[in-house]
């Protein structure tokens, strides 16, 4: 296999201790679609240089992790612009669910299109994504809610991830909202959500398993059901949880050893003690916090303090976060939820592979998988700083550059 040094770059490994995971003058030495040596250009040895095919000079440029979004629902059909609509003349998100509209709205859209028109869309929105920087996504369903439509929808979210260079993961999220067909009939949905889901499974479709745990969405006790399910079949879960109220979903999630609870509003004391223990990711969201114009921060500097990891994505979905900017998501982590813009970079990269289960990404370090980003920045701060302009020079995923 051959190997690639990328020299002459100012590395933010966020490995190790030292702020950023600094080097100056750094290099990076890949072979395939790994990292085999990274640290001060004049340390490499000549013996791991020797057999090096392509040098790349970066010109001093600044190289950090490649992203990770750690939280979408990227495959659906339509879009909501109406209800944007709505909500700018006095109704509230929760009104429009309640009224059918809402996810519900989205699920029949979803329903109606083909398995190539999601995957055209889906497509589109994650090469949106991807010019960012973002070497790894995560996809949820949610918006198909039968057996058919789920196993479209994550057929799609496997597809992006073969015909796209960047890695998906799939969270199965057929607890997210009652199909009109189960209407009255809320515990026979989660029953029959969870008898799909050795089958979405043995065809490969589920990395992990998901549930919005809200008033408008299931109980802790249905939550618990879905969860039951998944450890018997010894899948990992996560939860959207206390997005609108605390239903203490993190409490039950933790019992779960959940990879990670996002959104977090309304997250007690107690839920966060429940996820310090149980080592559970904070997934963060400011682009739902935005959108829906909420006013009730997520406990920043007690999850802080607790040692909770923190991440950050973009939860792009036509309701309530249809954005599409990464970076944007890191200038507001910092704007919004007074994160530090490493703390933003770290929940977007280490924390992120976290929240996913990925050990094999996140930091630069000998090793891991080769996804990296180079930066038009002379700083790595710089990235939460600006917004609305996108300095990304180049983006190497599995070892491969595609310029930008
Ligand atoms: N919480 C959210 O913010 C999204 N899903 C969820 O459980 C909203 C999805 C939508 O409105 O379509
Ligand atoms: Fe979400």
């Amino acid at each position: 296999m051959s190997r690639v040094l990328w020299h002459n770059a100012q590395l933010a490994t966020l490995d190790g201790d030292a702020p950023w995971g600094w080097i100056a003058n750094g290099a990076l030495l890949t072979e395939g679609d790994r990292i085999l040596w990274v640290g001060e250009a004049a340390q490499l040895s000549p013996e791991l240089a020797a057999g090096t095919l392509r040098r790349h000079d970066l010109r001093g440029a600044v190289v950090t992790p490649g992203l990770i979004d750690c939280h979408t629902h990227l495959v659906y059909g339509g879009q909501r612009a109406h209800e944007f609509e709505l909500r700018l003349q006095g109704a509230s998100y929760e009104e429009i669910a309640r009224a059918g509209g809402g996810i519900r709205s989205t699920v029949a859209a979803t329903r109606e299109a083909s398995e190539d028109e999601l995957f055209k869309q889906a497509a589109k929105r994650a090469q949106a994504l991807m010019g960012e920087g973002v070497c790894t996504l995560e996809v949820k369903s949610g918006y198909g809610l039968s057996l058919i439509d789920e196993a479209k929808q994550l057929r799609v979210a496997r597809r992006l991830g073969k015909e796209l260079a960047l890695t998906v993961r799939s969270s199965y999220l057929g607890a997210h909202a009652l199909p009109p067909e189960f209407a009255g009939r809320q515990d026979d949905y989660v029953q029959a959500l969870c008898d799909w889901m050795p089958e979405l499974q043995g065809l490969g479709l589920v990395d992990a398993v998901d549930a919005f745990c809200e008033g408008i969405g299931f109980t802790p006790a249905q939550t618990r059901r879905v969860f039951e399910t998944a450890k018997r079949l010894g899948l990992s879960v996560k939860l959207h949880a206390e997005q609108l109220s605390d239903q203490g979903g993190t409490q039950l999630a933790a019992e779960f050893s959940a990879l990670s609870c996002d959104h977090l509003e309304y997250l007690s004391a107690e839920g966060i003690g429940a996820m310090a223990r149980s080592g559970t990711v904070a997934v963060l969201l400011p682009g739902a916090y935005y959108f829906l114009r909420e006013t009730k921060l997520p406990p920043v500097q007690a999850l802080r303090e607790a040692g909770v990891p923190m991440a950050i994505a973009t939860d792009h979905n036509p309701g309530t976060s249809p954005v599409l900017s990464p970076l944007l998501m890191l200038n507001m982590a910092c704007t919004l939820f007074r994160l530090t813009p490493e703390e933003a970079l770290r929940g977007m990269t280490m924390h992120a592979a976290r929240a996913l289960g990925l050990a094999d990404r996140g930091r630069l370090a000998a090793g891991l998988r080769a996804d990296f980003c180079v930066w038009d920045v002379a700083h790595p701060r710089e990235l939460a700083y600006y917004f609305g302009r996108n300095p990304l020079l180049q983006r190497v995923c599995g070892g491969k550059s595609s310029g930008n």
